[in-house]
């Protein structure tokens, strides 16, 4: 055997004990799972071999991922590669060798708290809770104060009557005694008046889930979608935007920068042009593509006499015709409008077959009841919250803690 095959044996060799121990360390300290080294090549063709002693990398120069074939790695290359591993390992992403380390989870957008956007609401009902707590005893003045307050907060006249009612009987049955004991009546009340209902958002079982935005101009319908969209586009879901609301154009383009923002898919059509055919071909393209979601923007208001509601009757039939009946009609209601809004609301509801509320500007009103008014009085759901006008200030609508921040003062 002549010596240039000897010594490349031994070259072979070192690369291949070299490796291993790469690997070895590696899956020591990540303790995930490793894969064997891809095979070294045993014998190289002589015109490539590596001179004897390859002069050492500079100090600080960054090694190579990929080693030259054949050369032997130095005590150094092998210390930094593992310390490469290790800072990939604790970034959690990337590739040691042919090891692929997983991406991370997606870190979870944090959301608004009720606790933190509710400011005016809370504060316009501690100042009056603090009077009642300070109270020596529980009488009929106490009790008229608590219906008083949950009237200002918009809760309705006779929702409230019928709450102060139901904490009056409560607290006598646990012989409540003290202003705070009588507080925690009423507050147990009204957390049970809003627990037990179904506030997920539908589904289809079968092509592109559908969902409906319905209610009068201004109450944050385009901005819903907008936030919606970016939410389920975050979660990789395929969204499609239908700017139906063809009153003016620049609904559209509204609609249009919450597309490009979050990568969703804008339907557009002329404006004052006929918004079936919007959702006609919205739902077609859903369709044909498989998009997992389709979000349909309506007008508040009409160029024609045409009735509203008999527009809004006429897209929910053409999409249907087209293989998208909705799956959720929400009705968008502007919690600042309060009881005002609530007559407005109810024609909706009536007609357009409405699912569930979104009650938007919860962040900016001192009426906060407005949720006891629309669930009690109309029997709908509340789903979705807005509490700011970001991205991010759409949360799902949690009665419990709704109500503890109500209560925080
Ligand atoms: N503070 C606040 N403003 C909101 C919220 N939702 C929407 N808005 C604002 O309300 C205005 C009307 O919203 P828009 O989506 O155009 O209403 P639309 O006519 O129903 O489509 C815009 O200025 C929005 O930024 C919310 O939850 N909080
Ligand atoms: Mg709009």
């Amino acid at each position: 055997m002549s010596t240039v095959v000897i010594l490349a044996v031994i070259i072979a060799v070192v690369v291949v004990a070299a490796a291993g121990l790469v690997v070895w360390r590696t899956g020591r300290r990540g303790g995930g799972p490793v894969e064997a080294p891809p095979p070294v090549e045993e014998k190289l063709p002589e015109a490539e071999q590596p001179p004897e002693s390859p002069p050492p990398p500079p100090a600080k120069e960054k090694p190579q991922r990929k080693k030259r074939r054949g050369e032997e790695p130095s005590d150094d290359e092998i210390a930094s590669v593992v310390a490469e591993a290790e800072e990939i390992l604790r970034a959690g992403t990337g590739t040691v060798g042919e090891v692929a380390v997983e991406e991370p989870e997606a870190v979870e957008v944090e959301r608004p708290s009720f606790r933190e956007r509710l400011g005016r609401t809370r504060k316009a009902l501690g100042e009056r809770l603090a009077h009642i707590r300070l109270k020596r005893k529980i009488d009929d003045e106490t009790w008229d104060e608590l219906e008083e307050m949950l009237i200002l907060a918009d809760v309705g006249a006779d929702v409230a009557v019928d709450l102060v009612e139901a904490a009056r009987t409560k607290a006598a049955a646990c012989r409540a005694e003290t202003p705070d004991e009588v507080v925690e009546a009423l507050k147990e009340v009204m957390q049970e008046r809003l627990s037990g209902r179904d506030r997920s958002l539908a589904l289809s079982g079968d092509g592109p889930s559908v969902w409906f935005m319905v209610g009068v101009n201004g109450t944050g319908k385009t901005t819903t979608i907008g936030k919606i969209a970016a939410r389920e586009s975050d979660e990789g879901k395929s969204v499609v935007l239908a700017a139906a609301d063809t009153f003016r154009a620049a609904a559209a383009d509204q609609l249009g920068i919450w597309a490009e923002r979050c990568g969703a898919e804008l339907v557009r059509g002329q404006e004052g042009g006929d918004p079936g055919s919007v959702v006609f071909d919205a739902v077609s393209l859903s369709r044909a593509r498989g998009s997992d979601l389709l979000l349909v923007d309506t007008a508040g208001r009409l160029h024609t006499k045409v009735n509203l509601m008999e527009e809004l009757k006429k897209i929910r039939r053409t999409a249907a015709k087209a293989g998208g009946d909705p799956d959720e009609v929400l009705l968008v209601l502007d919690a600042t409008t309060g009881q005002n809004g609530l007559s407005q609301a109810r024609q909706f509801a009536d007609v357009a077959g409405v699912t569930g509320v979104v009650l938007t500007k919860l962040d900016g009103t001192a009426k906060g009841g407005i949720a006891f008014a629309i669930e009690q009085e109309f029997d709908l759901p509340i789903k979705l919250v807005g509490l700011g006008e970001g991205p991010g200030d759409l949360v799902e609508f949690d009665p419990d803690q709704f109500i503890e921040a109500l209560f925080a003062g």
